[in-house]
């Protein structure tokens, strides 16, 4: 259960989440640069993110509330933006799930799988203090999370986000406005009890005007291997707001009326989620590793721990789509 915290003025010692590094923490592991207007800077935008998520977002999770602030941020940000016009945004807007076959390359989502599967340090998000130091096969626990300095930086993770057909959908389902914002790549491990977000829910702290992306790294054929399960057409409904985990037995009637479903893929294949709508994970036969973008206009409270790097510093194979996709990479890119 996310913990909910508060409106509060933030330093910069201050971690946006379990294992996400503060500024004095990327300063001092040499992946922030540092300096008097850096810090201002920081300052001003950690403390803005953090309270437009704690102040504002999560105050309550009435979905009317919600839709009035989310049109207030469009108007503000993009007031001449027209969005959900294309078949398939109009189709992600009521349904609130879009399944994009064979948009990414296989070989690149092979790449990154390498990297998430490779020895190194795994924390989880649910659980503060664990780590795990090597590869994951040696692992007990069910969710191995990559560190985040490690994701950024990965080639093949830039690489996937400049994909120009992800771009277009996300400014098609949000706007001009929509940034990159977040991002994560974990690991479901074997397990036969359902493990934190593999419980129904919905993402309660995320910005006003989101989506979520998820990238299966490995195929995602049955049952076995953890599909995310949706129930379609429920982020406006107002039922079930609490901010919860739920019981299937309580969904039961839901699920039956809106037709719930799993979602298999291939590797290559994308899924772009609207995660206000109850879903979750399932408990794997199989070990399975994700990867899954945050876009939105608003930034989330984590965005401000994103080190943003120069375009010349950026693989050479992603520096042209990033130049012509300057705000959809704002928040990665000087
Ligand atoms: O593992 C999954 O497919 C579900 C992820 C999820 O529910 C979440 O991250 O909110």
């Amino acid at each position: 259960m996310v913990t909910f915290r508060k409106a509060a003025w933030v330093g910069l010692d201050h971690m946006p989440e379990v294992d996400v590094s503060s500024y004095v923490q990327q300063v001092a592991a040499g992946v922030r640069r540092d300096g008097q207007l850096r810090r201002l800077r920081h300052s001003l935008y950690a403390n803005y993110a953090h309270n437009y998520i704690w102040g504002l977002r999560t105050k309550s999770n009435d979905p009317a509330r919600l839709s009035r602030l989310g049109r207030v941020e469009r108007l503000l940000r993009q007031p001449f933006a027209r969005i959900g016009r294309t078949p398939r945004a109009a189709e992600f807007r009521e349904l609130d799930f879009h399944f994009a076959d064979k948009m990414l390359d296989t070989g690149l989502v092979d790449r990154l799988a390498s990297s998430l599967f490779a020895p190194q340090r795994f924390t989880d998000p649910y659980l503060d203090g664990f780590e795990h130091i090597g590869a994951p096969e040696t692992a007990r626990h069910p969710f191995l999370m990559m560190q985040t300095e490690r994701l950024f930086a990965d080639p093949a993770f830039l690489e996937i986000c400049a994909n120009p057909d992800l771009i277009a959908f996300c400014r098609e389902a949000l706007g001009p406005k929509a940034a990159l914002s977040w991002a994560w790549a974990w690991i479901s491990q074997p397990t036969n009890a359902a493990y934190q977000n593999q419980n129904w829910h919905r993402d309660c702290a995320e910005p006003l005007n989101c989506l979520r992306i998820f990238v299966p790294l490995t195929t995602i054929e049955g049952r076995e291997d953890g599909p995310l399960e949706l129930i379609p057409k429920t982020s406006a409904l107002r039922a079930f707001h609490e901010v919860r985990r739920f019981g299937d037995g309580e969904l039961e009637a839901l699920k039956q009326a809106n037709g719930a479903g799993v979602v298999l893929a291939e590797k290559g294949d994308v899924y772009f989620v609207n995660t206000f709508a109850l879903h979750r994970g399932t408990p794997p036969l199989r070990r399975r590793a994700m990867l899954s973008l945050l876009v939105s206009i608003g930034p989330s409270h984590r965005t401000s721990a994103i080190p943003r790097r120069k375009l010349s510093e950026l693989p050479e194979q992603v520096q042209a789509t990033v130049r012509k996709n300057r705000s959809f990479f704002r928040r990665l890119v000087l």
